[in-house]
């Protein structure tokens, strides 16, 4: 269990710390000349219960926004007030904090005890009254004393009855770093709390938001020497990568699996403006952003409203000046733009929002559904509402669902994935009846046409679902038999394309002129001349008759009856048979067809992209597997 403390400056948090522990947490030369903290310090101490380990903050207004990296990744809180002083600025603030950051369990210790002992009832109010509303309201109240020793032992067993708060275990492991240095023979160690996951030695993660990946080489977990990490343990790791160095790591990186390496500069949240605030917040207004042990400048624009008024919970959008690392769920805290004191806070509830439509009815009503903490009922909901499907990859990063815990999410809300979406199992067969029906409506309103191209239909299906989507709900239509293909057009298995009067009356002409000299048919531009039609309008036909499977063109401009190439490939076939080496050639092929070397040529070069004959330098096989590919060849 981690154990945060909080409260003013100067209120004993520190000697506080050193008497539960024996560990002076301030190290630093500076903080010691100033007798005040500056920087996180960390302590630990072993109990019968296990570890307890304490992250002690600065209590000091200047320092707010380091005591909001430490609080950021506690079980516990333990709130010090010193007896002689009562409730100050700085616990207020902390206070509102560690409910921001939805920390609700904690002790409040009243010290220097020894300097105060008549004021613990005075103290005791003010601080029933501070914390009336907040989740530490029924926290209990120890009177101590660092210097006599008084109340310790039944602060050390509040504390240990506390007991972790539940953490995510079975996440990708994502650890929100609070610090980095080098020791001498190790190397490189990041420090921080381990929000979610488990970490193991030889575990392969990414400094995020950099994106340099790393090996843990070693690991401490609650100070301790240990082959594996879990959620909720303050973790050092013994980190290598080649890209990597201390002065890679900044205080709000995460070290985490790849899978959440996922840096956002927007994300959409649930808001609330404290009530102590004076003035409503607007659009675009500039704050402070905390999150994790991050610290980052951003705008805030509430969705659902046009302003924040004091005590108001609202949807918004935060704007960062750049990207850090933050999924669903992860709370917040907003100071303002002169960083003079918190202003309000909140929880995320999509890390990857779109650009575009952010305030849009359907929008805030996704924004809305997010809100719900269990991940299948958050699914669940979002698949009833326009699109009716949600980004796969996206929804699980967000929720930093592993591999493991897919299965039993997909099937609680209930889901299916098709392709990179997740849709509910009847969206998909709606998907799919669309396409039957819209095939069959083009069908009836253009029976001279094939079909229609997958990408029309796409464009034409509501919500337009993603290309891959799109693709695997065709593909399970190919396999039902329910829709088949012909070159790139799809169509219902009872469709067959016919022609208008006007159409059939041309190809009747063309195709008497085609069949007059069948192995060296006239050019469309020779058709259109013959038949006194533009050529475009000739070609357009053609085309027409080729999609219907009658014609073939087998050089631009150069249609063949189909029935002539099956005749063509049969006679290739017939003359690679009786050669000694097995093998056409092109002169051969041109004096059995007798039409002139050049279309001779152009025939064969059809058939080598088709794949019925193989070129080898001057000669060509015949692929007999092949030849049924123009259906058969009259007799
Ligand atoms: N008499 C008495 N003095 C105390 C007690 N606890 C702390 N002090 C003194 O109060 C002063 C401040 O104590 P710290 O523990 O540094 O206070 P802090 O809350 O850690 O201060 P910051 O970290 O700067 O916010 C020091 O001089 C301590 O010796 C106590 O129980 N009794
Ligand atoms: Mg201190």
């Amino acid at each position: 269990m981690i154990i945060g403390t909080a409260g003013h400056v100067d209120h004993g948090k520190t000697a506080l710390v050193k008497a539960l522990t024996g560990i002076d947490a301030d190290r630093l030369a500076e903080e010691k000349r100033r007798g005040i903290t500056i920087d996180l310090g960390y302590a630990y101490t072993d109990t019968p219960n296990g570890t307890l380990g304490f992250v002690d903050v600065p209590g000091h207004e200047r320092f707010v926004h380091t005591m909001l990296a430490g609080a950021s990744g506690i079980d516990a809180a333990l709130l010090v007030v010193a007896l002689d002083d009562g409730v100050m600025p700085q616990t207020r603030e902390h206070v509102q904090i560690l409910e921001l950051l939805g920390i609700d369990r904690g002790v409040v210790a009243l010290t220097k005890a020894d300097l105060a002992p008549d004021r613990i009832a005075e103290v005791s109010a003010q601080l029933r009254a501070l914390l009336a509303e907040t989740g530490l309201a029924s926290a209990s109240l120890l009177p101590v004393s660092a210097v006599t020793g008084e109340g310790i032992e039944d602060l050390r067993a509040a504390l240990l009855a506390l007991g972790p708060r539940m953490r995510d275990s079975d996440g990708h492991p994502r650890l929100a770093v609070d610090r980095a240095f080098t020791l001498a023979g190790a190397g490189l160690v990041v420090t921080g709390t381990l929000v979610a996951g488990r970490i193991r030695t030889d575990d392969r993660l990414i400094l995020s938001p950099p994106g340099i990946e790393l090996r843990v080489r070693g690991l401490h977990a609650q100070n301790r020497a240990a082959d594996q990490a879990v959620a909720g343990q303050r973790v050092a790791l013994n980190v290598v990568g080649p890209r990597l160095s201390k002065d890679t790591v900044t205080r709000g990186d995460w070290v985490l699996h790849p899978d959440v390496h996922a840096p956002t500069a927007r994300f959409d949240v649930r808001l609330t403006l404290l009530a102590e605030e004076t003035r409503a917040l607007r659009a675009d207004a500039p704050a402070h952003l905390h999150l994790g042990a991050a610290h980052v400048m951003a705008r805030v624009s509430p969705l659902d409203a046009d302003r924040i008024e004091p005590g108001d919970s609202v949807l918004a959008r935060l704007t960062l000046d750049h990207a850090i690392g933050a999924l669903a769920q992860d709370r917040l805290v907003l100071r303002d733009a002169a960083a003079t004191r918190t202003i309000g806070g909140g929880v995320l509830l999509d890390p990857f929002p779109p650009r575009r439509g952010r305030r849009t009815p359907e929008r805030l009503a996704q924004v809305a559904v997010l809100e719900q903490s269990d991940a299948a009922a958050a699914l669940r909901g979002l698949l009833t509402l326009p699109p009716l499907w949600t980004d796969r990859a996206s929804f699980f990063r967000a929720r930093n669902l592993p591999p493991a815990s897919l299965a039993d999410v997909m099937a609680t809300a209930p889901a299916v994935a098709v392709a990179d979406l997740l849709m509910s199992p009847a969206t998909l067969e709606a998907l799919q009846t669309g396409v039957v029906e819209r095939l069959a409506a083009h069908h009836a309103a253009s029976p001279d046409q094939p079909g229609l191209q997958f990408e029309r239909l796409r464009q034409a299906t509501p919500g337009r679902p993603s290309q891959a989507a799109f693709r695997a709900i065709v593909e399970s239509l190919f396999r039902r038999g329910a829709v088949e293909q012909d070159g790139p057009w799809l169509r219902l298995p009872t469709h067959r394309a016919t022609l208008s009067a006007q159409d059939e009356r041309m190809w009747q002409q063309a195709r008497a002129l085609i069949a007059a000299d069948r192995f060296r048919p006239p050019r469309t531009r020779d058709l259109a001349r013959e038949l006194s039609v533009p050529e475009a309008v000739m070609r357009a036909t053609l085309k027409r008759v080729q999609r219907m499977g009658r014609l073939i063109e087998v050089a631009p401009d150069q249609f063949f009856l189909s029935e002539t190439v099956a005749e063509m490939a049969a006679i290739a076939a017939s003359i690679a048979k009786l050669d000694p080496a097995g093998t056409l050639t092109a002169a051969a092929f041109r004096d059995r067809l007798a039409n002139g070397r050049k279309v001779a040529i152009l025939v064969l070069e059809f058939f080598d992209r088709a794949g019925v004959t193989v070129r080898i330098g001057d000669e060509r096989r015949v692929r007999d597997d092949r030849l049924g590919l123009f259906g058969a060849a009259p007799h």
